[in-house]
């Protein structure tokens, strides 16, 4: 029974001061955003080599742009489901420090944070995520770096490539792509958190790809205990000392809310 496993999961979760929640695209297929690894995940039916690397943007930026563009289009629709939110009230409680550790660029933890932060009066500081993998709402060119908000949205055709104010490079979504190095001061933050944490909560991620990947075996190997909540056993489940089969909507609240 999932509740049983949650319910139990629950008390190792209470006992704990410092808390990683580390979280990858399961975590948002109750909101409707597509996995990546899936039966129906994007690697399916994409080509990660045509799309999500720096070398296929050099080839054809104006596939790769449409191809984030219908992904920004299909993520406007979304909302943070139970699980975001439960996520986000739990780091906002006040009672333990939690770190959120999102692979995600779908924005949805953020925004559950302003949404409890609202319910409860207060600053979403602490539910805000270190997102390793970058923000699908956001441009960066790729001439000097610079930030801005996306100016490809939706399903249209790109017609013509987004240009850098500044120095006219094209703009590229920020987010990283195969090959590319992680944002090294959130990588240490979150390397720092897992070090620190008594449990790190890893949630629908299929735990493959690195160096996120590393974050849960980070906590085990400093002493702390590492506990999974997946749809399906991953090669983590091995290493974890606790896997919760069932749905991160179902099985959060019961884990975190009231702990
Ligand atoms: C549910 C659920 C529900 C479903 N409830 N659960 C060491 C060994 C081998 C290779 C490497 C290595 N170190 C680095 C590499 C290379 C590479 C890598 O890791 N490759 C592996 C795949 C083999 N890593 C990199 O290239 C990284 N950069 C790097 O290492 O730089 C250093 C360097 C640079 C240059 C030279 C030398 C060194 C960068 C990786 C960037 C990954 N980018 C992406 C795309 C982001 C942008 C975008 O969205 O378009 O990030 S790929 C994609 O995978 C995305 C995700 O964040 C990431 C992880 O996927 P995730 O979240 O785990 O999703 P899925 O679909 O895999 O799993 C979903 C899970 O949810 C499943 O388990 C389901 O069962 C579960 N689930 N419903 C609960 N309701
Ligand atoms: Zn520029």
């Amino acid at each position: 029974m999932v509740t049983d496993e949650a319910a139990r999961a629950r008390e190792l979760v209470s006992a704990a001061r410092r808390l990683v929640v580390f979280t990858g695209a399961g975590v948002s297929a109750e909101s409707g955003v597509p996995t990546f690894r899936g039966a129906d995940g994007l690697w399916k039916s994409h080509r990660v080599e045509e799309l999500a690397t720096p070398e296929a943007f050099a080839r054809d930026p104006r596939t790769v742009l449409e191809w984030y563009g219908w992904r920004r289009g299909l993520v406007s629709e979304c909302s943070p489901n139970p699980a975001h939110l439960a996520i986000a009230r739990f780091a906002l409680d006040g009672r333990r420090r939690v770190t959120i550790v999102t692979q995600n660029v779908d924005g949805l933890h953020r925004r559950a944070a302003m949404t409890a932060a609202a319910e409860l009066a207060t600053q979403p500081g602490p539910a805000e995520p270190l997102e390793l993998h970058g923000a699908l709402h956001r441009d960066r060119c790729s001439g000097c770096g610079r930030r801005s908000e996306a100016v490809v949205g939706g399903s249209a055709v790109v017609r013509e490539l987004p240009r850098c104010p500044a120095c006219d490079a094209l703009l590229r979504p920020d987010v990283v792509w195969f090959g590319e190095m992680l944002d090294a001061s959130v990588l240490k933050r979150a390397f720092e958190s897992a070090h620190e944490a008594d449990v790190c909560l890893v949630v629908g991620t299929s735990a493959l790809v690195y160096p996120a990947a590393s974050i849960p075996q980070i906590t085990a190997r400093a002493g702390g205990i590492v506990m999974e909540i997946n749809v399906e056993a991953t090669p983590l489940s091995d290493v974890a000392d606790h896997t919760v089969i069932g749905a991160a909507g179902a099985v959060l609240p019961i884990m975190l809310e009231g702990s």
